[in-house]
C-alpha cells in the first residue's frame, strides 16, 4: 500500500483514552492529541524549572550545573524552592512528562490497531527512573536519597551510592543486570550483523531470504531462534536489564545496608564446607 493511501486509511480521529476529539490531530508528520499537549506542558514547566535553578548559581558551566534533591534532614517533606523544592517540582514534571509520551504512544498504537510493545517498553524506562527517584527514597525515608539533576553530579551520585554498599559489582541483581546488558548487545550486534549480511551480498549478488539467516545460524550453532524470535529475545533482554538495574538499586538500603560483597556470607557459611 503506497503512503499516502495507508495515511488515508489510519490516520483518522478516534482511539483516544482521554479527552476524546480534543487535540486529536496532526501537526505535519506529528501527531498532538491530549497527551501530546500534557507532554509539552510538563517538558517546558520543567525546563524553566532546572532554567531557575540554574539561574540562582553558583555556575552556568555545563559540567558542573546541579539541582540537588533537599537535605535528608527534611525527610519526605516539602522544601523551600532554593533547598530541593526546585528538584521536588522537576522530578513531578518528568513523571508527567514521560507518563504523557508512554500514553500518546498508547494512542498512537490504537489509531494503528497494533499491539502495546512499545509504550510497554518505555514504561519499564520510567518505572526505573521511578524506582531511583521515588521508591528507594520513599522506602529510606527521605527525598535527599535520590540522584542530583547534573551531567557530573549524577555519575558522582552514582559512583558515590556504589561505595556506599562496599563494592557494588557485588550485589546479585546488579551481576544479572550487567550481564543482561551485555548479553542484548550481543543479540543486536549478531541480529544487525545477520541482517545486513543478508541484505547486502555484494555486486551482482542477490539480496538473500531469512532462510539463509536461519541456516546460517543452523549451520553455525545448531539452533536458530527465528526471524521473529530474535525480536522477541531482543526486547526480553532489554526489559529484564533493566528489570534488574531497578532490582539492584533498591534492594540497596531498603532491604541490604551492608556492604554487597558481605552478603555472599550465606554461600561462605553453607555446611558443605565441614569447619
Ligand atoms: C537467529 O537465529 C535469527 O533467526 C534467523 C535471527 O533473525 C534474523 C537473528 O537475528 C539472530 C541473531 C539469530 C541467532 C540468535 C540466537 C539466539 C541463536
Amino acid at each position: 500500500m503506497a503512503m499516502l493511501s495507508f495515511e488515508r486509511k489510519y490516520r483518522v480521529r478516534g482511539g483516544t483514552i482521554l479527552g476524546g476529539d480534543l487535540f486529536d490531530f496532526w501537526l505535519g508528520p506529528f501527531y498532538v492529541g491530549f497527551f501530546g499537549v500534557t507532554t509539552a506542558f510538563f517538558a517546558v514547566l520543567g525546563t524553566a524549572m532546572i532554567l531557575w535553578s540554574a539561574a540562582m548559581g553558583p555556575t552556568w558551566n555545563l559540567w558542573q550545573i546541579s539541582i540537588a534533591p533537599p537535605d535528608l534532614s527534611y525527610g519526605l517533606r516539602f522544601a523551600p524552592m532554593l533547598e530541593g523544592g526546585l528538584w521536588q517540582i522537576i522530578t513531578v514534571c518528568a513523571l508527567g512528562a514521560f507518563v504523557s509520551w508512554a500514553l500518546r504512544e498508547v494512542e498512537i498504537c490504537r489509531k494503528l490497531g497494533m499491539g502495546y510493545h512499545v509504550p510497554i517498553a518505555f514504561g519499564f524506562a520510567i518505572f526505573a527512573y521511578f524506582t531511583l527517584q521515588v521508591i528507594r527514597p520513599v522506602l529510606m525515608g527521605a527525598w535527599g536519597n535520590a540522584f542530583p539533576y547534573g551531567i557530573y553530579s549524577h555519575l558522582d551520585w552514582v559512583s558515590n551510592t556504589g561505595y556506599q554498599y562496599l563494592h557494588f559489582h557485588y550485589n546479585p541483581a546488579h551481576m544479572i543486570a550487567a550481564t543482561l546488558f551485555f548479553t542484548t548487545t550481543l543479540a543486536l550486534s549478531m541480529h544487525g550483523g545477520l541482517v545486513l549480511s543478508a541484505t547486502n551480498p555484494g555486486r551482482g549478488e542477490v539480496v538473500k531470504t531469512p532462510e539463509h539467516e536461519d541456516t546460517f545460524f543452523r549451520d553455525f550453532i545448531g539452533y536458530s531462534v527465528g526471524t521473529l524470535g530474535i525480536h522477541r529475545l531482543g526486547l526480553f533482554l532489554a526489559l529484564a536489564a533493566v528489570w534488574f538495574s531497578a532490582l539492584c538499586i533498591v534492594i540497596s538500603g531498603p532491604f541490604w545496608t551492608g556492604g554487597w560483597p558481605e552478603w555472599w556470607g550465606w554461600w561462605l557459611q553453607m555446611p558443605i564446607w565441614g569447619k
